[in-house]
């Protein structure tokens, strides 16, 4: 109890600092936390002209459930820029880096975020720690399911000891399937050095010594061909985008 009333506390703290009732397009995540977003949005809006863009089946069932308007990312002009975008996170580190993917939703979040003027990441004290891969030891990434054995492979040569595909055996045999129809690979690392960790001689950050900096990660696993997109989030340049302090400026509660 003690962690949902954590993460009702977040939403409501996101809502009341960055809901705009005047907003005309919302983006809306996916996971738990999201569903306090949506409530602390409901009590505070009944305009049900704003849109509301889902990232997954999960998110969109999750706006018509509170009787909102859900409208899907591709019946958008291409040029259409989200007032905000709320998420959840799997963790997040000092500068706001985000491992996200724990339910699978990444690719459509990362479409969404990046779309919106404004990315608020609502995260009870459980994500927030000094470095991605702290806590939350792996890193999600999305892959065409003829590519697993080339990805993992690839995984292992940037230094990840023992990537896995992601299947549940509770839900259903066999890997398990995103709503673009692929699957997840869940990958360690150690955990990832940011800007001043670099400046201060902790790595190089390139994968030759054995560490790796946030984005350089990012980028050589997205390089891996078959990759879809990758469960980290860092610097987000949408239009205006600015990361919103999702911890120290949110009063921690
Ligand atoms: O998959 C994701 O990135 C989600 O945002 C998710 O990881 C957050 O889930 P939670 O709010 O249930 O912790």
């Amino acid at each position: 109890a003690v962690v949902e009333s954590a993460k009702r506390a977040a939403a409501q703290q996101a809502v009341r600092d960055h809901f705009d009732p005047s907003a005309t397009h919302v983006g809306i995540g996916s996971g738990t936390t999201i569903v306090y977003v949506v409530e602390a949005i409901k009590e505070v809006s009944t305009n049900l002209a704003i849109r509301f863009i889902p990232t997954g089946y999960q998110s969109r069932q999750v706006i018509v459930q509170a009787g909102l308007t859900a409208v899907p990312f591709d019946s958008l002009p291409e040029d259409t820029v989200f007032d905000v975008a709320f998420d959840g996170a799997d963790e997040v580190d000092l500068e706001l880096n985000c491992i996200k993917g724990g339910g699978a939703c990444l690719f459509q979040e990362k479409l969404v975020a990046e779309r919106a003027r404004k990315f608020v990441c609502v995260a009870d004290y459980r994500k927030k720690q000094d470095r991605l891969l702290t806590n939350w030891p792996t890193i999600p990434i999305e892959v065409a399911p003829v590519a697993v054995p080339t990805v993992l492979k690839g995984l292992r040569t940037l230094g990840s000891t023992n990537p896995k595909l992601r299947s549940t055996l509770l839900d259903k045999s066999g890997p398990l399937k995103t709503d673009q129809d692929f699957f997840i690979i869940d990958a360690p690392f150690k955990p990832l050095l940011i800007a001043e960790d670099i400046k201060a001689g902790k790595g190089k950050g390139d994968g030759s010594d054995g560490t790796w900096e946030v984005n350089k990660l990012s980028d050589a696993i997205k390089g891996l061909t078959g990759v879809l997109e990758v469960g980290i989030f860092s610097g987000l340049n949408g239009p205006d985008a600015e990361a919103i302090r999702a911890t120290n400026s949110v009063k921690t509660v």
